[in-house]
């Protein structure tokens, strides 16, 4: 099994890529990171803040749509061994802001997507290996499952049917790595996982939204009839499989991946309130998002056969018990999110460095 030396992750300063490092550097010692990441609105360094000082992490801020950046980072060999996979991460990933705002989807999520397939595809002229690169997408490019057919799940198989334009803009982005592969060769995978929950992600999904509003005493906001159903996966469990299809995948294959958790968001409001000792007078139910997905549903059977993945720190309500304590322990982090601090990190932590 090859083990990577130095991994360009996108994205990194996010909710899973931040997990993902931390998960890398952790389990994964010789294998350097570098973390290309734009800090949008959802890229937080304090994710990270306890990597300053690790030799075998860096951050470099930039953007997937910069080919410049890019192509600088992909030929660098210095200070660390060269990049030999890209873990790509970084994209526009909630679907509220892409029903009030397309735009950033499309050129982050699309042609971000294709600048760094082509900034790859250069780097790989004249090396024996080609860059490795696998592609994070999500269950959303398969569309909405219906409530009545509990045994229906999403295979690899299923046809794309993209309903948000987050959703539209992710399954555009798997058909431009399938591109890659096929017209070019290119050694891509790609990964399509469920709905991630735990610790550092950002206070808008609707795990972390509703716990930090209950802690401030706030009520929830249920959209619609509150039955729709997501199957839940933690955050580690999503890096892990990552990684597996990273060092064990099959070039040009897809990889769903999932907890096999499904909860209805009723359900799920149910646990956090009890979990966190409120009573149903917290939920407020509120207008439905405009084209709400029903039911997603994840077949992970073939990432379990093929390369021994199963998740293991997902278990419920205890993971998401432990998720909600991070927040109560954590109230620093959120509050400097909402308070919109977080966002002077970098120019206090990095003001006058070189970015590399
Ligand atoms: P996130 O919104 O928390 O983080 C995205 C990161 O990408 C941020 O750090 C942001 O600054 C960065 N970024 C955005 N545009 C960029 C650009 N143009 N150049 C460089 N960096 C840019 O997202 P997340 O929830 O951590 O999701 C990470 C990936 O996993 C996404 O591709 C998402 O589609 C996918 N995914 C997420 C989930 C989930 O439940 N959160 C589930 C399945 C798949
Ligand atoms: O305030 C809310 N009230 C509510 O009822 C919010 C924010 C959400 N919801 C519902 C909508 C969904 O049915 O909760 C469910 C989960 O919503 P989100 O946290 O926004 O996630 P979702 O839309 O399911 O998408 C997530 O999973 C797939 C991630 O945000 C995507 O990036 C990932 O690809």
């Amino acid at each position: 099994m090859p083990q990577y030396n130095h991994i360009l992750l996108t994205g990194g300063a996010g909710f899973i890529g931040s997990n993902f490092v931390r998960f890398v550097r952790a389990h994964r010692p010789d294998t350097h990171v570098t973390n290309l990441d734009a800090l949008t609105y959802a890229g937080n360094l304090e994710n990270l803040s306890d990597l300053e000082g690790d030799d075998g992490y860096r951050f470099v801020k930039g953007d997937i749509r910069d080919a410049d950046v890019l192509r600088e980072l992909l030929s660098d060999d210095n200070p660390i061994p060269g990049v030999d996979a890209v873990v790509h991460m970084a994209a526009e990933s909630h679907v509220d802001r892409s029903i009030l705002d397309s735009q950033p989807f499309i050129t982050t999520n699309v042609q971000g997507t294709q600048t760094l397939l082509d900034a790859v595809r250069h780097a790989n002229d004249g090396r024996d290996t080609p860059i490795r690169f696998v592609h994070v997408s999500t269950d959303e490019v398969y569309g909405s499952l219906p409530l009545d057919e509990p045994n229906e799940k999403f295979a690899e198989s299923t046809p794309l049917a993209p309903n948000s334009p987050y959703a539209a803009s992710k399954a555009s982005s798997d058909m431009l790595v399938r591109a890659a592969h096929h017209t070019f060769g290119m050694d891509t995978l790609i990964t399509r996982c469920s709905n991630n929950f735990g610790p550092y992600q950002f206070p808008e999904k609707v795990i972390p939204l509703f716990v930090t509003n209950l802690i401030e005493g706030k009520k929830v906001p249920l959209y619609g009839d509150g039955l729709n159903v997501r199957d839940w996966l933690h955050v580690d469990d999503h890096c892990e499989a990552v990684l597996a299809v990273l060092e064990k995948g099959r070039s040009g294959e897809v990889y769903n991946i999932g907890g096999n958790n499904e909860r209805s968001n009723l359900d799920l409001t149910h646990t956090i309130l009890q979990l966190m000792g409120h009573g149903d007078e917290m939920i407020e139910y509120v207008t439905d998002r405009p084209g709400h997905d029903r039911r997603y549903a994840i077949d992970a059977g073939k990432l379990e056969r093929d390369l021994g993945w199963q998740p293991t720190r997902s278990a419920w309500p205890d993971a998401l018990a432990a998720t909600i304590d991070w927040y109560k322990s954590n109230g620093d982090w959120w509050q400097r999110v909402r308070s919109g601090a977080y966002r002077d990190y970098y120019s206090k932590q990095y003001a006058g460095r070189s970015v590399h």
